[in-house]
């Protein structure tokens, strides 16, 4: 018998809305929801590969303790009882050495479904919620907040109806999601200007109208310029700027000195091409969309740069404009009523968490700064991390063993919970395997816009092996810990029907599409009716938020450093490629066999003068870290930059396909988890050169 079912993909965090087909009880294909406009039936080659996650054996079966030294492979097979009171136990312990606090969870995102996660630390009694978003796009969310006091989920960019996409290597076409990417081609299709700025040549830029190779590291410089001469040029929108932008004459003053001129020096972009550019983008105004980034966390004045492409939107009027940004609309501003919150239930704990106690200085939010955890753990200061929940995510797959060792020397209890063996809990105390997403349902989430939507992931098959839904495993834990008064639900439904109580919407509602739409269209607002959600209801130039932590308001362009490249120094950055999500699929047995490998990108002139031909092996070295991978000689690549796609050398020997094939950009990061950037502390993983002979 063959049924439909719709759900949400879980092979990436796009989280795109699909159909999956069962036959007789086997998942037999998976397409894009053909309701949902921009999927209409299309997946990305990940989404399809969902099949061979849900029926690989590498992935863990059953609860797992450790009994061996970590790192060394050795666990014994657990039921869920034994796990969760073991869990309660070795917690309650370290609590009432350490105090509640000393709870930590580390979770890749809230996004849709991750409230749930979010309830085991809060149940628990500590503040120590941190997810993946500094070492991505935390600075594009603060940024925002201090602009237009929305954060990075609540604006949305209406790419279809762009007249120019302006993309700081955003590299849409590879590392991509679904829906937009299909709106960009549209956009192309309909005669849009794309500006693609990067060091090297990506498959993006191969779609662009107007490419720009950069020098590393100087997106910011590039902005500025820009600034400059489309304040002094009059090619801003004035109506926009006259209501709506604070902080104006500052701003001019500031940019005085950063002319095309400056600009060239620093970039290596000709002045005339950094004034026609302007000068197009004036022309093409308001419906200009300059993206400020997914992956942010590049350099370290990436706060200040994400802050400077949101200014160039402002004042080329795009802000809630057809063919720009547009502003989420909460349920309440389209006459409906939200989902009802699992985790607001659960009283706030009062002690504040590691990098509120670290004073000024610098921005954050409702996740925690990874970077200052790390610090927590290491150190003890300001207060010991001995308890750490790693779910979704597996931040040692992407850091050098030094750090790992420093953070496992630290924590005395690392549980993981995970579809995969991750490289994370291979070193864990506990792994908790969960129904991968086509064997479980999730709580209902909140697909924010100008449309807003409640969503579903629901179940299409039962799980093959022992794992537990996210909820199950929550409520597992909670209760062995003696707050099971949290998650007193006995069934997804029981959850469902809580988050859905008095939105009049009914579980029902999904069979259809998988997804109830708040109002019939989207909803924007005139500039008579715009409002930004910052203290002064504007655009705030001099950020209130900014004033209140003492961040400045204007940063100096960093001069950047040049790496020796004469001697084989390099600047090493790295990226998606459009098979492979981060460290997750590399051991997916279809995604395996496309890209099993990555190589490095280097510079043919930069090369030749090295001796290194294409398809040599060459080493790659970072402080007591060095490994081999091949090369790849390309014009298409600046001189000062080497290039990878990130997330191979597995080193999980138990993932058969992926164990130990190509090389682990992460390994040579050294010093990076030690760089906080300027105003945000967040990452810089760029801020990192590397030497490079052949092997
Ligand atoms: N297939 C696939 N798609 C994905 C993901 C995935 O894992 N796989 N992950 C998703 C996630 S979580 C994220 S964060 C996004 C990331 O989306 P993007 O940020 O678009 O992706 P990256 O591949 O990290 O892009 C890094 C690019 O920056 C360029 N670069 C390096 N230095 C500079 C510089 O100084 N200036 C400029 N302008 N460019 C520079 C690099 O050459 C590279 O092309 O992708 C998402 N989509
Ligand atoms: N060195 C280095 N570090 C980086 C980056 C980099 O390029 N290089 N990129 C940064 C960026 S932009 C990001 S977004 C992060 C991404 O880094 P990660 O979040 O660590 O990478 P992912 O591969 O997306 O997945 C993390 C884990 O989630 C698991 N997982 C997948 N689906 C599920 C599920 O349904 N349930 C559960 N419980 N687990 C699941 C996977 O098996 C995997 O172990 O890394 C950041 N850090
Ligand atoms: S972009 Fe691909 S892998 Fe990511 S959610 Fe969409 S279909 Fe799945
Ligand atoms: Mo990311």
């Amino acid at each position: 018998m063959k049924t439909s079912v719709f759900s949400i993909c879980g092979m990436c965090s796009a989280r795109c809305p699909i159909r999956v087909e069962v036959t007789d009880g086997r998942v037999t294909w998976i397409e894009g929801n053909p309701y949902v406009p921009g999927m209409e039936g299309s997946l990305c080659a990940r989404g399809s590969a969902g099949l061979a996650l849900l029926y690989d054996f590498e992935r863990p079966q059953y609860p797992m303790i450790r009994t061996g030294p970590r790192g060394a492979g050795q666990y014994k097979r657990a039921s869920w009882d034994e796990v969760f009171a073991y869990i309660a136990e070795r917690v309650q312990t370290l609590q009432s050495q350490y105090g509640k606090r000393t709870v930590a969870l580390l979770d890749r995102g809230a996004g849709l479904f991750g409230q749930m996660q979010r309830l085991i630390v809060r149940g628990m009694g500590s503040p120590n919620y941190f997810n993946h978003d500094d070492l991505c796009r935390k600075n594009v969310d603060l940024a925002y907040q201090s602009l237009l006091g929305y954060g990075r989920p609540e604006v949305g960019y209406d790419w279809s109806n762009a007249k120019h996409i302006v993309l700081y290597g955003r590299n849409a076409v590879e590392a991509l999601a679904v829906r937009e990417v299909n709106n960009i081609v549209k956009a192309l299709e309909n005669g849009a200007n794309l500006t693609y700025i990067d060091v090297r040549a990506s498959k993006t830029a191969t779609k662009a109208t107007r490419y720009l190779q950069i020098r590393p590291g100087t997106d910011y410089a590039l902005n500025l310029a820009l600034i400059h001469v489309i304040v002094k040029e009059n090619l801003f929108d004035r109506d926009f700027v006259d209501r709506f932008v604070t902080g104006l004459p500052e701003l001019e003053n500031f940019i005085k000195p950063y002319t095309p001129q400056w600009a060239e020096k620093e970039t290596g972009i000709p002045a005339y091409e950094i004034i026609s550019f302007a000068r197009q983008l004036g022309a093409d105004k308001p419906r200009v969309i300059f993206y400020p980034g997914w992956f942010a966390a590049r350099y370290m004045d990436a706060f200040y740069f994400a802050r400077s492409v949101i200014i160039l939107n402002a004042l080329l009027g795009s802000i809630e404009q057809k063919g720009g940004l547009i502003l989420a609309k909460t349920p309440k501003e389209v006459g409906a009523k939200g989902l009802n919150s699992l985790l607001e239930r659960i009283p706030a704990p009062e002690e504040k968490r590691v990098e509120a106690e670290e004073g000024k200085g610098f921005l954050y939010d409702g996740a925690g700064h990874i970077l200052h955890l790390y610090r927590a753990i290491k150190t003890g200061q300001p207060y010991p991390i001995k308890a750490l929940f790693v779910v979704r995510y597996d931040p040692f797959a992407g850091i050098p063993h030094k750090d790992i060792e420093e953070i496992l020397n630290g924590v005395e209890l690392l549980v993981t919970i995970d579809v995969n063996y991750s490289n994370t809990s291979y070193y864990a105390d506990v792994i908790l395997p969960e129904s991968t997403y086509l064997e479980r349902s999730d709580i209902l989430g909140m697909q924010r816009g100008a449309k807003p939507a409640f969503v579903m992931r629901r179940q299409a098959v039962k799980p093959l092996y022992d794992t537990k839904a996210r909820w199950e495993i929550v409520k597992g834990i909670l209760t062995a810990y003696g707050a099971g008064e949290y998650m007193p639900y006995e069934s997804i439904e029981d959850i469902w029907n809580y988050q859905l109580d008095g939105t009049g919407v009914k579980i029902e509602d999904f069979d259809k599409t998988g997804q109830v739409a708040l109002c019939k269209d989207a909803k924007m607002y005139s500039r008579d009716e715009l409002k930004f959600k910052t203290p002064s209801g504007k655009v705030e130039i001099l950020s209130s938020k900014m004033a209140e932590r003492e961040v400045p308001f204007f940063y100096e362009p960093p001069k950047i450093s040049k790496p020796d490249t004469e001697n084989g120094e390099f600047r090493l950055v790295f990226g998606r490629m459009a098979v492979h999500t981060h460290v997750q699929t590399h051991n997916n047995k279809y995604l395996n066999e496309i890209v099993p490998e990555n190589e490095l990108w280097i510079n043919d002139k930069v090369a030749a003068r090295l001796g290194i031909k294409n398809g040599d092996w060459v080493e790659v070295s970072s402080g007591d870290f060095s490994g081999k991978i091949r090369a790849k000689v390309t014009p298409f690549i600046h001189e000062e930059a080497v290039f990878m796609y990130r997330g191979f050398e597995n080193e999980v020997p138990w993932k058969s396909r992926s164990y130990g094939k190509g090389l682990n950009e992460g390994r040579l990061l050294k010093g990076a988890f030690d760089r906080m950037a300027h105003g945000s502390h967040t990452g810089a993983l760029f801020e990192n050169f590397v030497k490079v002979k052949k092997a």
